[in-house]
């Protein structure tokens, strides 16, 4: 930054660069100053976590005069928030009285999708859902009643936790959690064990980092400070992405590898590190089982092979042989967003096979990177309070196909329909796959919607009863991040705006509404935590008073330096027979994609490009879009295409085009690129809000088929066509 630039200056130019600007060091500084400066004339400071459904959970500092929001630091204390919240989180101020706000209990007097409310008050939408809620079990059973969330409050007593005593209570039918990255857990668990993985903080001591399938500049901004303080000290970067990413422009090698084509990719270089004997034949023999079947596998890999499926060139091949093979420590940053697709888990295997062949595991700075769990303090039966599940358990559907459920073409909800929904952090409309279906069911007149949302949505505008949720300055809650090892406290600045409720306050006042008289649900929000938190001696410093203290608690776990992985075996499973047993390859295979060329000939002579629908820099999946300072950088929607799809099209730079495929139609304008993405790809961001654009949305588009394993969403998976509007 210019020693000249304002802070206000740099927010603003922050704002427009789009992303986090690495000011390790100088940042926290500068805040620590103004805020020495600020405190004298009676300014105000409180302390939050972001708890939006992000790698990184920013430690942020509010910052009050006269009792009005003034705006929204990062903690310089933290570690990885360091000083600079990211683009979105500068705006919380905004978000918080945005004019978008939900204030009170409202009921439906127009269509459905009309947007039109008339205000009510609590009692009344209390009273209207216990009657319907109390007719559809008489009529159809409790799992008539089902919720919807996800993204919107990542936290323990907000989302793990209160709703979930309220649906065990009910019996309601339950949704799996499987929109974002449970193929990716699951095959990293084969081999090791376990999901989690290195801290942020140890790649600063790596010597060869590897965004693989991860948009870190994107989705994990603070990540990058770590990734330059390695490169600093002369690591190299490698970038495994279909798409030409800020890092990958940036990288010592940019494998631009074809979308879906990974597991050939991994099981490619396997091969040539164990053919060259370049693998860490000691580390591999004392930790792992299963090699000569990974070499047996990795054999039907060759080099022609793998450039054939992967669409590379050999040098780019070699290239990343040669660093890879040759830089010790090496950390693999594995995304979420890659294994959004019909063969996510085997991807994730595959490639987590790599640390374990270069003996990279337990070593500082070595090893992968997915999502950190180890360090998770709470017993999830007690805050979730499964034992008020009936038994037999409820029937879980898949949340990746909502409108299936909703428009009864499962057979599950054909011979038991939905009747009763209740959406609480999460956004379907933008931000479900085959949106569209999801609109049809929305849409049915015998199905009931309750909306509990921040925000005036596009879903809201689906609701019967639209009830308001406060900003999380309005309630407090702990966070539990899984890019490092943080417990993060999250303190209340005010009370909740209008006539809002937090989403524990809601389900437990619904809960004594229907009648529950268990305990439970009038647990304080601090008992809920303390009464929460496991025993185990390792998480001894984790208490209610510590977090409120501290404002945040790290646990300290050396993951793996024992070399004790928790599989059958007790080792690294290069094999797995528990995969096997489960229904998948033992080691991790190719295949390929659910639509593509090779396996869904017809489709791709229709639509022959494939779309990838990946993260904004400046949402959070649809979270922010309705922020103008936030939707104008972003402007109006567009897709990227290679200028030769475009020229074979007769599409010039700037038109607008229409993307479709079977699913649906969405008009964009077109961004014609050199490289930024291959021919044969298209690239435009996930979730933009349709009340925002005024036109469609991506998710239109993308299919709501499932990954391999888990039943992931496969949001990527997806053939399109575009044409000249
Ligand atoms: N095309 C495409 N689509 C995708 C993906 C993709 O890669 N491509 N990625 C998917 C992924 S990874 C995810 S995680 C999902 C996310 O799917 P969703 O969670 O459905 O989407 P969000 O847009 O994050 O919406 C969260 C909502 O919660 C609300 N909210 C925030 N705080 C609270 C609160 O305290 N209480 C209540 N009641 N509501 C609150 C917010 O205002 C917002 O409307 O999207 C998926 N969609
Ligand atoms: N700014 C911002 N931050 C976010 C979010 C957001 O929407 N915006 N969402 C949050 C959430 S809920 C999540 S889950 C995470 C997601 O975080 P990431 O995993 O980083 O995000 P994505 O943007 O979904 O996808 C990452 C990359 O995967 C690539 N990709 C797609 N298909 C393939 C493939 O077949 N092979 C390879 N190698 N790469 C592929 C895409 O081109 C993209 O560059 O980010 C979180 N943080
Ligand atoms: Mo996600």
């Amino acid at each position: 930054m210019h020693p000249k630039t304002s802070r206000r200056d740099f927010l603003k130019s922050s704002i427009y660069l789009g992303v986090g600007l690495n000011l390790f060091g100088l940042m926290p500084q500068l805040v620590a100053t103004e805020m020495a400066k600020s405190a004298q004339n009676g300014t105000r400071y409180t302390y939050h976590t972001c708890p939006r459904n992000c790698y990184d959970f920013c430690s942020l500092i509010a910052e009050h005069k006269d009792g009005k929001l003034v705006r929204i630091l990062g903690d310089p204390d933290h570690p990885i928030t360091a000083g600079t919240p990211c683009v979105k989180g500068q705006t919380h101020a905004k978000m918080h009285s945005h004019a978008d706000r939900v204030l009170y209990p409202m009921k439906r007097v127009g269509k459905k999708g009309e947007g039109k409310f008339v205000r009510i008050s609590w009692d009344e939408a209390y009273d209207t859902m216990v009657a319907k809620m109390k007719e559809c079990i008489k009529e159809y059973g409790a799992q008539s009643i089902m919720p919807y969330n996800f993204s919107g409050t990542w936290t323990i007593l907000s989302q793990f936790g209160v709703p979930w005593r309220f649906f065990n209570k009910v019996g309601s039918t339950l949704l799996t959690y499987t929109v974002c990255e449970a193929a990716g857990e699951a095959a990293l668990t084969y081999g090791y064990g376990s999901q989690s993985g290195v801290e942020p903080e140890g790649f600063a001591h790596t010597n060869c980092y590897i965004s693989w399938g991860c948009n870190e500049a994107h989705t994990s901004v603070h990540n990058v400070k770590f990734i330059n303080a390695a490169r600093d000290k002369g690591a190299k970067l490698i970038v495994v992405d279909p798409v030409r990413t800020p890092l990958a422009s940036q990288a010592d090698c940019f494998v631009q590898i074809a979308p879906g084509s990974d597991a050939a990719f991994a099981l490619g270089v396997a091969n040539v590190l164990i053919q060259k004997g370049l693998y860490d034949k000691d580390f591999v023999a004392q930790n792992a089982i299963g090699l000569d079947e990974l070499a047996k596998k990795a054999a039907e890999y060759p080099l022609d092979r793998v450039l054939k499926i992967c669409k590379i060139s050999e040098a780019e091949f070699n290239q990343f042989i040669d660093i890879y093979s040759k830089a010790r420590p090496a950390v693999i940053r594995v995304g979420f967003g890659m294994q959004r697709r019909g063969q996510g888990g085997a991807m994730v295997r595959a490639i987590s096979l790599l640390p374990a062949l270069m003996g990279d595991i337990g070593v500082k700075g070595g090893g992968f990177s997915y999502i950190n769990f180890a360090h998770h303090p709470f017993n999830f039966d007690y805050i979730r309070r499964n034992d008020l599940a009936p038994s037999p358990a409820p029937r879980v559907l898949n949340v990746n196909e909502l409108g299936k459920i909703l428009t009864g073409n499962i057979p599950e909800t054909k011979e038991l329909p939905i009747k009763f929904l209740i959406n609480f952090n999460g956004n379907p409309l933008p931000s479900s796959p085959n949106i569209n279906l999801v609109k049809e069911g929305l849409s049915r007149e015998d199905l009931f919607t309750v909306v509990h949302d921040v925000y005036m949505t596009d879903t809201a505008k689906y609701a019967d009863l639209l009830l308001p949720a406060p900003h999380f300055l309005e309630y407090e809650d702990v966070s539990v991040d899984y890019l490092g090892y943080y417990i993060k406290y999250n303190s209340k600045a005010y009370e909740p705006m209008g006539e809002s409720k937090p989403n524990y306050q809601f389900f437990n006042e619904l809960a004594k509404k229907m009648g529950f008289t268990d305990d439970c649900f009038d647990e304080s929000p601090a008992d809920v935590i303390r009464n929460g938190l496991s025993k185990d001696p390792k998480f001894a410093h984790i208490t209610y008073e510590n977090l409120v203290k501290n404002k945040w608690q790290k646990v300290e776990l050396d993951l793996y330096a024992d070399h004790n992985f928790n599989t059958p075996s007790g080792k690294i499973e290069l094999f797995s027979k528990k995969a096997v047993d489960e229904g998948f390859h033992g080691v991790s295979d190719w295949a390929p994609d659910t639509e593509s060329e090779e396996r869904t000939p017809e489709l791709f002579k229709k639509y022959p490009l494939i779309l990838l629908t990946p993260s904004a820099a400046q949402l959070l999946n649809g979270q922010w879009h309705n922020e103008p300072l936030i939707a104008e950088v972003l402007g109006e929607p567009y897709i990227i295409i290679n200028e030769a799809d475009a020229k074979s099209r007769g599409i010039q730079k700037g038109d607008f085009v229409f993307a479709f495929n079977d699913r649906g139609r969405v008009k964009l304008r077109a961004k014609l690129t050199k490289g930024q993405v291959k021919p044969g790809v298209a690239m435009s961001y996930k979730s933009f809000w349709e009340k925002v654009t005024g036109i469609g949305t991506i998710n239109e588009l993308t299919p709501d088929t499932l990954t391999d394993i888990t039943g992931t969403s496969a949001f990527h998976s997806n053939l399109i066509q575009i044409q000249k509007a």
